[in-house]
């Protein structure tokens, strides 16, 4: 048996099924079906045999560059994430390694939907996204969109609608950005990767609409995906498929899509809200401001690090609580950083609701110190939207009406409560 067979073994009178990792001491190292690495102690295994056996490295594609003349050119953007990687039986870890044209071979039903433009960006996990970054994706994307009817950006799920957030300023369009990825990676039986990029590619080529969004799976099961607005989406679970939650407010769409072995059956767009339509803007905004901080106030934050973190930066985002408030003694120095020239911004960590300075009076005294209260806009999306702001402006009151300026729908007029299905 080597690392990356397929193997079937008997534990304790259980079944197990998985791919073998490695020998670990006395234990044998397996990626179950489940998706997680187990150890099981040697002598406690019965009946073990190989299903089959691993195939080395990953799968070699040779790319057909032959696409559909009658179908929408879509821009297809790679940036990494799960979607760009598979499992890597040797370490069991998921490792980042597809490019654009591996994903194009790996989903042959996409040639059903669009002719794809590729740009193969960077092909990193989206923690290690960077503000710097955005501003090259925001360029290639503006590039893309110049020639083709839409945009799909394949990226990492954890930091998606940080980045969703920040292209939904830096690009003006008129034409849908659609932004997926994945929670399982595409070698996988459970993937979601599939429905997830044949979804945005049909939003992108086919749809009636013009914006940022997140496409992704509108719950666990496959066969129906969500277009969130870029600005009022969330990452809300580690590994659930539906992962991806509007927050105060509705998805803009659904896309119902039924497919099997490898063609696609139906494929069809429900608009909820048409006020995202096409339209012919097109404009590059693209401006980054690196010293921007986000920060989670916590009962019992250290004076010296609050301090601290509003000291070394040009502009802050506070993730307070409830209406979006911290402990009174750390107000003084909020006094202090707005009269350095320091921006202050406050959300709230509930996520859903509206953040309010007349409330109470600690909220009462921030606002006097200067804190800036914006409204219901989420802690990341106000994060990006302060870096795109602090990039082309330096004056605080200036600041402060721009981040109180509804650009793309992140603030909204009323807080819905939507949940598209049950997390
Ligand atoms: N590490 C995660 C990321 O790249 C993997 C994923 O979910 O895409 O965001």
């Amino acid at each position: 048996m080597e690392p990356g067979d397929e193997v079937e073994f008997y534990w304790r009178g259980a079944r197990k099924k998985g791919v073998f990792i490695k020998e670990e001491g006395k234990y044998l190292i397996f990626k179950l079906e489940n998706g997680y690495n187990v150890g099981f102690p040697k002598d406690e295994i019965e009946n073990i045999k190989i299903i089959s056996k691993r195939h080395v490295g990953k799968p070699k594609f040779h790319y057909k560059p032959e696409f559909r003349e009658d179908l929408p050119l879509v821009g297809l953007a790679a940036t990494g994430g799960t979607i760009s990687a598979r499992v890597d039986y040797i370490t069991g870890a998921v490792t980042s390694e597809f490019t654009v044209e591996d994903l194009v071979n790996t989903f042959p039903e996409m040639r059903e939907v669009a002719r794809p433009k590729l740009k193969q960006i960077s092909n990193i996990f989206s923690e290690n996204m960077v503000p710097s970054l955005w501003k090259d994706i925001a360029r290639e994307i503006y590039d893309l969109l110049k020639e083709t009817e839409g945009v799909v950006v394949t990226h990492g799920t954890d930091t998606m609608h940080y980045t969703s957030s920040y292209l939904s300023f830096a690009i003006e369009t008129g034409k849908p950005v659609v932004l997926t990825g994945a929670q399982r990676s595409s070698d996988r039986p459970s993937s979601d990767a599939a429905y997830n990029l044949i979804s945005s590619l049909y939003v992108a080529g086919h749809s009636p609409l013009g914006g940022v969004f997140v496409c992704m799976h509108a719950s666990s099961s496959d066969g129906r995906n969500a277009v969130h607005l870029g600005t009022r989406v969330r990452k809300m679970h580690t590994s659930r498929r539906d992962t991806f939650q509007s927050i105060g407010r509705d998805p803009v769409a659904f896309v119902d899509l039924e497919m099997r072995k490898g063609k696609i059956d139906r494929i069809d767009l429900e608009v909820l809200d048409p006020s995202f339509s096409r339209g012919d803007k097109l404009n590059l905004r693209n401006y980054v401001n690196e010293n921007v901080g986000l920060v989670k106030y916590y009962p019992g934050m250290k004076r010296e690090i609050f301090e601290r973190f509003l000291f070394s930066h040009e502009g802050v985002i506070i993730e307070g609580t409830g209406f979006g408030h911290i402990r009174e003694e750390l107000i003084p120095i909020i006094e202090q950083a707005t009269h350095s020239n320091v921006f202050v911004g406050i959300t709230s960590q509930t996520i859903w609701g509206r953040t309010h300075p007349h409330v109470y009076s600690t909220a009462v005294r921030m606002a006097e110190a200067g804190a800036v209260f914006l409204e219901d806009m989420l802690p990341e999306t106000a994060f990006a939207k302060l870096v795109w702001v602090m990039g082309f402006e330096k004056d605080l009151e200036k600041i402060k009406e721009h981040m109180l300026t509804n650009y793309a729908g992140e603030i909204t007029e009323r807080s819905g409560i939507t949940w598209i299905s049950s997390l």
